[in-house]
């Protein structure tokens, strides 16, 4: 079947046709050559209608609540008249451990929602693929219209700061009085965080959660804030009962106009689509290095000689480089 051309794409998100939007993200994910060229075509035509939305991101360890809580402030905003398109960026998905194909029961009411669209984890490939993917799909889900983006991300690994660097508010979910106050600092994620959200108030465990709210409250004075011009804020939230969860777009609405007056909303944005050329470049230029003819050929050879310890690394680094 020949592929349609750009302006099949292009006409069909202005319009705001679901599904051709679900079909130029499948084109985005695409590593096929001709299939990257038509996304880049869509993607240039689209970009002067780009930028429009607030982009959200979502972490927090398995099992805390993050698809639950989606589910909740997706539908919330929804209510409010907001268009949400929700994404995922989780390195390790495959179609059996999909983030959130597999939770998409978790989002029953937002799926079905005509104001949201929920798109999986694209799968396979390396972080900086996916990084390209996501940051890609969400300029699609911009042009198409979306007010808010939500970007969910599992709380391992290198992913969170993939997404870090592509939203402008970035949200932690965590547990009360699990132990891990401490952990989560250790790690730096809640030194990327605007906002803390510890989830799972409800019932027995409201006393509990309050008294970690207070903690990391406290806790997050000590660090670097995440975003010029704000300070980072904890609630307790319960996604399961909807409790907090008005409070929490509030959050981001006072985080909004508080970055924007102060400027750095939009310097945090260039920065990004800086990051990300330069990103591109470094991804590009390795993948064409370990094309080249020439590196293939001698590189096992190489390879060997250090292992036997017949030359150093910086040397054989340098024979490479001198091919290229
Ligand atoms: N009591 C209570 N349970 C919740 C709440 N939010 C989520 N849960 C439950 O916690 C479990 C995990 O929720 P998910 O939304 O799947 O968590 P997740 O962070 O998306 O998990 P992964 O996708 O595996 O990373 C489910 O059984 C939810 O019903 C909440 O606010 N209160
Ligand atoms: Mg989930």
């Amino acid at each position: 079947m020949p592929l349609p051309d750009a302006e099949f794409f292009v006409s069909g998100i202005e319009e705001g046709n679901k599904s051709i939007l679900a079909r130029a993200i499948t084109l985005i994910e695409s590593n096929a050559p001709a299939h990257r060229q038509l996304a880049q075509l869509v993607l240039q035509q689209l970009l002067p209608r780009t930028g429009h939305s607030i982009r959200i991101g979502i972490t927090g360890v398995p099992g805390v609540g993050k698809s639950t809580f989606i589910e909740a402030f997706g539908t919330h905003l929804c209510d409010l008249g907001k268009k949400v398109a929700v994404l995922a960026v989780d390195p390790s998905s495959t179609i059996s451990r999909g983030s959130i194909l597999g939770d998409k029961t978790r989002m029953e009411k937002l799926s079905r929602n005509p104001s949201a669209f929920i798109r999986p984890s694209p799968s396979g490939g390396t972080l900086g693929g996916l990084n390209r993917k996501s940051r890609e799909t969400l300029l699609l889900c911009e042009a198409f219209g979306f007010d808010v983006v939500l970007v969910e991300t599992v709380g391992v690994g290198q992913s969170e700061t993939t997404v870090r660097s592509m939203v402008d508010f970035f949200l932690l979910l965590l547990l009360a009085g699990a132990g891990d106050e401490l952990q989560g600092i250790k790690k730096g994620i809640v030194e990327l965080a605007d906002g803390i959200a510890v989830n799972k108030a409800d019932g027995d465990n409201k006393i509990r959660a309050e008294a970690s709210r207070l903690e990391y409250q406290h806790a997050v004075h000590y660090l670097h804030p995440a975003t010029r011009g704000w300070t980072t804020q904890v609630r307790c939230c319960s996604a399961y009962a909807g409790d907090g969860i008005a409070d929490l777009w509030k959050m981001t609405r006072d985080f909004s106009a508080a970055t924007t007056v102060c400027g750095s909303w939009q310097q945090r944005r260039q920065q990004q689509v800086l990051a990300w050329l330069h990103s591109q470049v470094e991804d590009l230029v390795v993948q064409r290095f370990y094309h080249s003819a020439a590196v293939k050929e001698i590189l096992p050879g190489l390879e060997q000689k250090v292992l036997n310890s017949e030359i150093p690394v910086t040397q054989a680094v340098e024979q490479l480089l001198g091919l290229v």
